[in-house]
């Protein structure tokens, strides 16, 4: 008969090309050999280590979708791979990841001049510069069409002033991608520089999410910002959505990652842990359990590798990437908790890691669109009709 693998159970391994696999493995043995044993502490003392930064770009993983500028020009399905070996670990290094190739080095990408791909881009994939996106802001989060920064035109350039809020990487960044309405109400995005005038990031303390990535404030009091730092190709909000559309797949793949990170660490504890005589695996509860979860997973992985196709042939509409990145959150979420469960006591212990996962995917179900805001990007698309206004 045909061999059953329990952890590839649809054999999506032998879909991935021979490029993919190569990239896929190297970043497992990245993030098992160097990310894995720096988390626990990492996690505890809401500390993020820069050097993992660099040791990332010279493995050639920043803004890895990036055609030239020192960057590597491979798929979104190798960018999702890479996305799933990070979050296995944690959701930190996945948003490191994200943050600087997603949504700091392809906006420049995207939306900047060619004097400004050059000046940032190739430093950027090194990480010699680090970045952060900046849209969202106090009081408003799920709704950043209606932002309250502003960008006022003057002699030779901008006056930008607001706050934005929850911005991964804010403390250590070089540069801020910003997004502010100008006196039209159109929306632009400008590359900010620590160091300008008027501009400070604060750091947000006692996140029980996410604590190995530093999270912060962009605040902005009448930054003087020169033309030449606008990035001429953005106009309106839909620009700042094109850079969640591509940070989304990370994502999608990077929660799936931490489910299966759960799910092995779970079924392992149930075949170790003896109770009443037996496995927890003996029973029946927790095998349906494992099962969900093996389910939910493969079905979720095989999804993410179909998605990822269809964008890297143009053909990827952004409620797909609502679609998937709803479910796998949410689903790594439900089985991150399940697997808490099947830990008993020691689930709820940083040792074995799995809290810390329940915990970072309360954050990954919320940011880039919430699971709800995310319902109703599909609810309007099937009706017709916006539940936003
Ligand atoms: P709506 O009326 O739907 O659209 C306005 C214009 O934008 C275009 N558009 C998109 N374009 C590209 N990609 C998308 N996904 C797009 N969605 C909309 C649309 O075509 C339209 O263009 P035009 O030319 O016709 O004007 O916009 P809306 O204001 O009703 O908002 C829709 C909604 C709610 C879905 C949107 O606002 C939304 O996505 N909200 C969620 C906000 C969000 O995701 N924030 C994320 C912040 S960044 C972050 O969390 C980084 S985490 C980093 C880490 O991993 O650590
Ligand atoms: P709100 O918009 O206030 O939503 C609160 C609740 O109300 C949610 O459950 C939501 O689903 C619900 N809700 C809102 N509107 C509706 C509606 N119309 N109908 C039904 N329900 C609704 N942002 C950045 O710009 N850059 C970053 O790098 C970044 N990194 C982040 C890192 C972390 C750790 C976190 C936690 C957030 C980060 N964010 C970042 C912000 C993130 O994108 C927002 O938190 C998210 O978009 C939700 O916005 P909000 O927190 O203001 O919640």
């Amino acid at each position: 008969g045909v061999a059953f693998d329990w952890q590839d159970p649809l054999c999506m391994d032998a879909l991935l090309s021979e490029e993919e696999r190569m990239v896929r493995d190297s970043a497992r043995s990245y993030a098992q050999e160097r990310l894995m044993p720096r988390i626990l502490m990492a996690h505890r003392h809401e500390e993020f280590d820069v050097a993992v930064m660099r040791e990332m770009g010279e493995l050639g993983f920043l803004g890895a979708t990036i055609e030239g500028f020192g960057c590597a020009g491979i798929s979104y399905v190798g960018y999702g791979l890479i996305a799933r070996e990070f979050e296995r670990v944690d959701t930190a290094f996945r948003s490191a990841l994200g943050v600087q190739s997603t949504l700091s080095m392809m906006p420049i990408y995207l939306f900047g001049s060619q004097a400004q791909r050059e000046r940032y881009l190739p430093a950027m994939a090194r990480a010699e510069r680090l970045g952060c996106f900046g849209l969202t802001e106090p009081d408003h989060g799920s709704d950043p069409g209606s932002m309250a920064a502003r960008a006022r035109q003057v002699e030779g350039g901008w006056r930008l002033s607001g706050t934005k809020t929850w911005i991964t990487h804010a403390p250590i960044a070089d540069l801020m991608v910003v997004w502010a309405k100008d006196d039209e109400g159109q929306v632009r995005g400008f590359i900010l520089e620590r160091g300008m005038q008027g501009l400070a990031t604060s750091k947000i303390e006692g996140k029980f999410s996410v604590r190995a990535s530093p999270t912060g404030q962009i605040l902005m009091d009448d930054v003087f910002v020169p033309e030449s730092q606008r990035l001429p190709g953005a106009e309106g909000i839909g620009a700042p959505f094109a850079c969640l559309n591509n940070a989304r797949f990370g994502i999608c793949w990077g929660a799936m990652g931490a489910a299966e990170f759960c799910w092995h660490a779970a079924r392992q504890y149930a075949l170790d842990r003896k109770q009443f005589g037996r496995p927890l695996a003996a029973n029946q509860l927790v095998q349906k359990k494992l099962a969900d979860m093996q389910t939910e997973i493969t079905l979720g992985l095989h999804a993410c590798l179909q998605l990822s196709r269809l964008r890297d042939d143009g053909r990827a509409s952004p409620e797909m990437v609502s679609l998937m990145k709803r479910n796998c959150a949410g689903k790594a979420l439900d089985i991150a908790r399940q697997a808490r469960d099947i830990h008993g006591g020691n689930g709820i212990s940083d040792g074995y890691h799995v809290i810390r996962h329940v915990l970072n995917m309360e954050t990954v179900n919320t940011l880039e669109g919430t699971h709800d805001i995310h319902a109703l990007v599909l609810g309007r698309a099937q009706t017709g009709i916006s539940a936003f206004t």
